[in-house]
């Protein structure tokens, strides 16, 4: 049966380490060579109201002055990226929140030696995909194609 694999679609934040780091071109390479589709791409500082509403599972924590600090101190670029369980893949290449703890081969676990300057961000499930890309992007912003390489990149029945 044709699509059985869900199609999901990620909001993915290249944090101000990233930018300033020259990381940005790297992490999106790798997202591109996994065959992830990027739908939608900008560049923007982050306001406190901006990340209250982004990190707002994490307001109270003790961490949270120190994180909005960092995450509004220099620019960031925000994408959407899709592909097949896209959500869950891009976690994955990733790696663990603390780039200490991280596996060589994942993004923080090759670049990152911190907990709060991790690199990149990545929506955690459906319902955060939604959510966060909404926060980022309007409905305009998101570019809806069919990459031409598509019978390239998998089966037609994955
Ligand atoms: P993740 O889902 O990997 O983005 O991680 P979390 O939602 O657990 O944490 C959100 C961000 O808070 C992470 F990017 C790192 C940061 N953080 C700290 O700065 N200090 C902490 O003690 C825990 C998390």
């Amino acid at each position: 049966m044709l699509f059985m694999i869900s199609m999901e679609r990620t909001l993915i934040l290249l944090k101000p380490d990233c930018v300033q780091r020259r990381l940005m071109g790297r992490v999106i390479s790798r997202l591109e060579d996994k065959g992830l589709n990027f739908l939608a791409m900008k560049m923007l500082q982050v306001t406190p109201e901006l990340a209250r509403q982004h990190y707002v599972e994490h307001i109270d924590k003790p961490f949270y002055p120190a994180l909005e600090g960092f995450i509004t101190g220099s620019p960031i670029l925000a994408a959407v990226v899709e592909g097949p369980e896209a959500i869950r893949v891009v976690r994955e290449m990733l790696g663990a929140t603390n780039g200490r703890n991280a596996s060589p081969g994942t993004v923080r676990g090759d670049f990152s030696s911190s907990r709060q300057m991790n690199l990149v961000h990545a929506s955690d499930g459906p319902e955060a995909a939604i959510r966060e890309i909404d926060l980022y992007f309007s409905k305009a912003e998101v570019c809806n194609y069919e990459p031409t390489i598509r019978p390239w990149l998998r089966a037609t029945d994955e």
